[in-house]
């Protein structure tokens, strides 16, 4: 084994060790946790926006960090809907490792919440790798950046719960086939679930706020003790 793979499995398995320990802390408030990856671009810092504003009328306690390699443009525009909202900057780094959402857990006004939304760096290879102590990776994937992607960056699809085929408005000015994406990502992944989602027209985001809100319910149900 050369030097730097050995560097770089030590990484990783320190990584999946903080990693746990955020699962558990997770786990015993019940708090659901979404990671959004994508490409840069995608639409991730949209669809946080539109998801906190359809969750603004709900009692949910959500608190949203989003990383970045430079600058706090995404954390300011997702300040604006009333939840607390953290950027990590990375400094070059091009993903998000557990280490930092840790450190920027311990800076939220509270760490009693229903709901932490991560935004990845934009970057569809390196944060597959890395285990946030999220209960879902959610791949975002927008029809201007082709339907072959599945197969060429096969990892984050198959680590992917969800993937949103997003900016689906722009579908009639691209050769995008979303038959061809879903079936690729089902080539990768046979179990991902899929929804269509555009944040400037129909059909909007209402398919995958309800399912964040059918995994909150699963994820409550999980946190309640057997009933003797
Ligand atoms: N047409 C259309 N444009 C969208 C949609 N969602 C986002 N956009 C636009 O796509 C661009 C990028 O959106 P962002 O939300 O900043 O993307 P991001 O994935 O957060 O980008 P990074 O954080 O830089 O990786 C912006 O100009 C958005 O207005 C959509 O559903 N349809
Ligand atoms: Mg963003």
């Amino acid at each position: 084994m050369t030097e730097r793979v050995e560097v770089r499995q030590n990484v990783l398995k320190e990584n999946d060790r903080i990693a746990g320990e955020l699962r558990r802390g997770l786990a015993e408030r019940a708090t659901l946790c979404l990671n959004l990856i994508s490409s840069p671009g995608a639409g991730k810092t949209s669809i946080l926006e539109g998801t906190l504003e359809a969750l603004g009328g709900t009692p949910l306690r959500v608190a949203v960090l989003t990383g970045d390699i430079q600058t706090e443009r995404d954390a300011d525009r997702l300040k604006r809907y009333g939840f607390p909202a953290l950027q990590i900057t990375t400094g070059g780094t091009c993903h998000l490792d557990a280490s930092m959402v840790q450190r920027a857990m311990a800076s939220l006004p509270s760490p009693d919440l229903d709901l932490l939304l991560v935004e990845n760096v934009g970057n569809l290879v390196c944060p597959a790798s890395y285990d946030l102590g999220e209960d879902a990776k959610v791949v975002v994937l927008s029809v201007t950046e082709g339907d072959d992607k599945p197969l060429k960056y096969p990892g984050i699809f198959r680590r992917a719960r969800l993937m949103l085929l997003h900016k689906i408005d722009l579908l009639p000015h691209t050769r995008f086939s979303r038959d061809a994406a879903v079936a690729d990502a089902r080539r990768v992944n046979p179990e991902i679930e899929v929804l269509e989602t555009s944040c400037v027209s129909e059909p909007g985001l209402g398919a995958f706020v309800r399912w964040i809100e059918q995994r909150l319910a699963e994820k409550r149900q999980a946190g309640r003790p057997a009933r003797d």
